[in-house]
Formats: C-alpha cells, structure tokens, sequence
C-alpha cells in the first residue's frame, strides 16, 4: 500500500462494564436534546462557539477534504437581514409552496413562516457545503461525498452544542441561496443547514413527540 504518514492511535483501554455505562449514559443524555425555538438573548461568549466549530470540523469527510465553511452571525443587523429574507421565502412556501401533506405533517411541531428566533439568538451558524475547492494556483481541486461528510459535521456541532448546555434547532428555509449573497460566499459554497444558537428560555417548550423503539428502527442479523 502507498500509504502516508500513520501514527498510533492512542485510542481508551476501557473494561467492558465502563464501556456499557458509558453508552447508556450517552444515550439518556443525547435523548434529551431537543429542537428548541425559543431563545434567550442571554450572550454566549465567542471561546464557546469557537469549540463548538473546532468539535463540528473534527468529523471524518471524504478524503479529509474537511469540505465545509462554518460562518457564525452575531451582527444584529446582519441577523436582520437573513431573518427578513428567510421569512419571505418561508411566507412563499407555507401559502402555496407545501403540499397539504407536508403541512398537515407539520402540525405537530406548530411551525409557520415566523422566524423570530433568527434575530433572537445570539448567534446564527451556517453550514456552507463546498462542492470542490480551490487550490494554490487558482484550480478546482475535487471534494467527496460532500453532503454526507457535511451531514456528520452537522451531527456534530449539533451534539457539541447539546453537550455545552446549549440549544438549538436545524433551520432549513427553502430556497436557501440568498444566505450565499448576504453572507458573499464564494461560487464553490452552498447553504447546507441553519442552526441558532443560544441559551433556551426558562419557559421555552418543544412538542410533546415520543421517538421510534428500537424494534421499529433496526433489523439484527445474528
Ligand atoms: N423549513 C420550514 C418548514 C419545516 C420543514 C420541516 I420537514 C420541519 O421539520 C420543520 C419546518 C421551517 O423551518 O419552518
């Protein structure tokens, strides 16, 4: 094999019983993250996002290709703007856009074109995929599997943020592409995914939705 530079792994030697606690505690810790909508204006200092960005940019990606940018808005009026664009592309889609079903399906979680959480929490963070990259010279440089590489970084910051004691929600405003040309991205970026950032408010509130059995959600070959 034509293999680079490895390095040991310096992986944990745990005991199967702290192994087996672990994954349960895990599990009862992530099962209480929800999607929240309601935050706080309470501020969250800067060194915090930057971790949360550092956890997100460690997940594995196509080749290592890292193929994603991560812009964080605190700036209110720039908060603003991307509320007022995502709100008329939100006000389209729920008067016309959604098929009957998709809007009955949304009953549950009680959404609607109001996105005031964009300017209420303190920091906005977009995901821009980046379908290649640009190298030295100037030339395209290819990227892989981008979506599902940017889909585990997002998983990631998702759960760095649940793990900090923050909240957030995965804010996907249909068509997405005027994040492009507020945020001036380059022709490589794409808008991939919304997430708000913030302390919930004491008396936030999520629907009250149960999650699938583990009978329903897997098939085991033994
Ligand atoms: N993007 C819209 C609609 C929406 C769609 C789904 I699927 C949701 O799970 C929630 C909302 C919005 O953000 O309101």
């Amino acid at each position: 094999m034509n293999a680079g530079k490895h390095i040991l792994y310096k992986g944990e030697q745990l005991s199967e019983e702290e192994v087996q606690k672990r994954s349960t505690a895990f599990f009862q810790f992530m099962d209480k993250r929800r999607s929240v909508r309601f935050f706080s204006e309470q501020p969250v200092p800067k060194v915090i996002i930057e971790n949360l960005i550092k956890t997100a940019s460690s997940a594995p990606s196509g080749a290592h290709k890292q193929p994603w940018t991560f812009c964080v808005i605190s700036n209110p009026s720039v908060k603003s703007e991307i509320r007022k664009a995502a709100e008329k592309e939100e006000y389209l889609s729920y008067n016309g856009r959604m098929s009957e079903e998709w809007l009955d399906d949304l009953k549950a979680i009680g959404t609607d074109w109001h996105k005031p959480f964009l300017e209420r929490a303190p920091y906005l963070i977009i995901i821009f995929k980046k379908a290649y990259d640009f190298n030295e010279d100037g030339g395209k440089s290819k990227n892989y599997y981008v979506n599902e590489s940017v889909g585990i970084a997002a998983g990631f910051l998702i759960t760095a943020i649940h793990q900090a004691g923050l909240a957030t929600l995965t804010h996907t405003p249909s068509p997405m592409n005027f994040l492009e040309k507020i945020l001036n991205r380059p022709k490589n970026e794409r808008a991939f995914l919304l997430l708000p950032v913030g302390y919930p408010t004491a008396d936030a509130t999520v629907p009250d939705l149960e999650r699938k059995d583990l009978e329903e959600i897997s098939v085991w070959f033994e």
